[in-house]
């Protein structure tokens, strides 16, 4: 199980969160040309419909059957996204809502399928009452979990009230395999696994096991489906993420929380202790990591993470610095977030419109537009595409030449093949770096559009060329304020 799905030489997903299925199509010829391996799309299965507050994004994680139709399109809609995109060599992953259904309540779902959560009653799937956890497995006086120190609440009560599946009923098996094997029948190449922290690994490894090969039609024949989980730990639990691990990648939540900290110079903490990046800061092995910035919850206080740590596109400049560390480091499948702006407003703590879901109307989404003040589209933005292409020619080569001046400014090479300066401090520094590269003239991608002389981008701010002599050595000049940081790579 696990193996990633990408084509040869490429290595970055990116979480296109509540586009459309149309539009995902559309971005898979730029995705292709820039690099990116794989899209992580929302949930494409019939969710619950909320109207107070009005449509926000989490209603997708709320699923009333496993039929095709949400906001972001259709059943022909989607199996006609997978199929251009996997023409393109850009894959498709799923985010899998498997561990429960809705919370309380009755109503009809995205695709007209009834449900009654109260009776726990899905007639779409069909799920009844026998194929969710009652007071039997769960003791808490509500039914929900009360208690993270207490595993078995969490996997067998209710999470925020979300009716919570029996993975361990083989027909519940059955449902869950058959629509993930439909979609892999459809094209898509792996699974985004939510909520697994509150499923058995058991379970989910069962679940895996009757999930069949991809689609011949695009993979190599005895190709598994990539598989990675999402389990916060952040070290406090009794649930550890390395319980996952066997079963595939999983979620490395400490990772975006430590950039943020190290970026932002939280509690002392400054870019030179980097050097050691990875598992020596208690994260996972960077081989089982799936690793991101932010993702579609922290960025809005769900999830893990504070306000104060983790960074997101409301905080450009450091976003920018803590992706390409992030790309230009050897740890961990890196996931990048693309989201749509809403009007985020702090208050005690909580964000008081983390609902609010994806440009448009009366629940309908509007096209995504990069760049239209809707859609950020992180993962256009120069600094974090070229950056891509930056880790695609790194790829497989050990971080080398690393240097830094004890405080925040650092700079590090990749055994020839690329070579980052960052400078977190306030003021230009210039300096003869050892780049470990071969001699020749190289553009900084950071501010340049393409990484071969003469550089050039259409905002005239290109830094321009860099020399690397035949000892492999370059006088660097690098900038402070923004994009202060120097990218160069074969
Ligand atoms: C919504 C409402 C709730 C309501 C519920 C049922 O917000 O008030 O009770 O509906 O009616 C998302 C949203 C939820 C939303 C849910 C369903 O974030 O607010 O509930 O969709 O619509 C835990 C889990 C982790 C989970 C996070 C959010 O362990 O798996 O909570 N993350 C995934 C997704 C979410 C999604 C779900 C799971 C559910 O990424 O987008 O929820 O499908 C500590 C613990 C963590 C815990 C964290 C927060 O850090 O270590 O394990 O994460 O606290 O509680
Ligand atoms: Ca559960």
């Amino acid at each position: 199980l696990g193996s990633y799905y990408c084509q040869t030489g490429r290595d970055v997903a990116v979480h296109l969160f509540e586009w459309k299925w149309a539009d995902i199509e559309k971005e898979c010829s730029w995705l292709a040309e820039h690099g990116y391996c794989a899209v992580q799309v929302s949930p494409v299965h019939e969710n619950r419909v909320i109207t107070d507050p009005p449509y926000p994004w989490y209603q997708r994680y709320q699923p009333v059957s496993y039929k095709m139709g949400s906001r972001s399109g259709n059943d022909a809609q989607f199996r006609s996204m997978v199929s251009t995109c996997n023409n393109l060599g850009v894959f498709i992953y799923v985010d899998g809502v498997f561990n429960h259904m809705t919370g309380g309540g009755s109503g009809v779902g995205s695709d007209g399928s009834s449900f009654n959560a109260d009776s726990k009653s899905y007639p779409g799937v069909p799920y009844g009452e026998n194929d969710f956890h009652g007071s039997a497995e769960c003791q808490t006086s509500n039914g929900e979990i009360q208690d993270y120190n207490d595993a078995n609440q969490v996997r067998n009560c209710m999470l925020v009230g979300l009716r919570d599946l029996k993975g361990s009923s083989e027909y519940v098996r059955g449902m869950t395999s058959d629509f993930m094997n439909y979609l892999i029948g459809v094209g898509v190449a792996g699974f985004r696994m939510d909520a697994c922290k509150h499923m058995w690994p058991g379970d989910l490894e069962a679940l895996y096991g009757r999930l069949n090969n991809l689609n011949t039609q695009w993979f190599p024949a005895g190709t598994r489906p990539y598989i990675y989980q999402e389990v916060i730990d952040m070290g406090s639990e009794p649930i550890q993420a390395s319980d996952y691990t066997y079963l595939g990648r999983v979620t490395e939540f400490k990772h975006g929380k430590n950039l943020g900290d190290v970026i932002r110079k939280n509690n002392g903490q400054r870019l030179s202790y980097l050097s050691n990046f990875g598992e020596s800061w208690g994260q996972l092995s960077g081989t089982d990591a799936l690793v991101f910035i932010d993702n579609h919850d922290n960025q809005r206080g769900h999830g893990a993470g504070g306000f104060g740590t983790i960074l997101t596109f409301f905080e450009a400049n450091m976003y920018k610095i803590a992706n390409a560390f992030e790309l230009a480091w050897q740890y961990g499948h890196v996931r990048i977030m693309s989201s749509y702006n809403w009007p985020r407003n702090i208050v005690n703590g909580v964000d008081v419109n983390d609902w609010m879901g994806p440009p448009g109307n009366g629940g309908v989404t509007a096209n995504a537009v990069c760049f239209n003040g809707d859609w950020i589209c992180e993962h256009r933005w120069r600094q974090i595409s070229n950056m891509v292409r930056f880790h695609n020619a790194a790829l497989g080569y050990p971080v080398s030449n690393w240097w830094d001046n004890g405080g925040d400014r650092i700079a590090f090479g990749r055994s020839g093949r690329g070579f980052i300066v960052i400078n977190n401090e306030g003021s230009e520094f210039s300096q003869s770096f050892s780049t470990g590269l071969p001699a020749g003239t190289y553009c900084d991608v950071i501010s340049c559009d393409n990484n071969r002389p003469p550089c050039g981008n259409s905002g005239g701010s290109c830094r321009g060329e860099f020399t690397v002599d035949g000892s492999g050595m370059a006088q660097i000049t690098v900038p402070s304020g923004e994009d202060p940081m120097i990218a160069l790579h074969v």
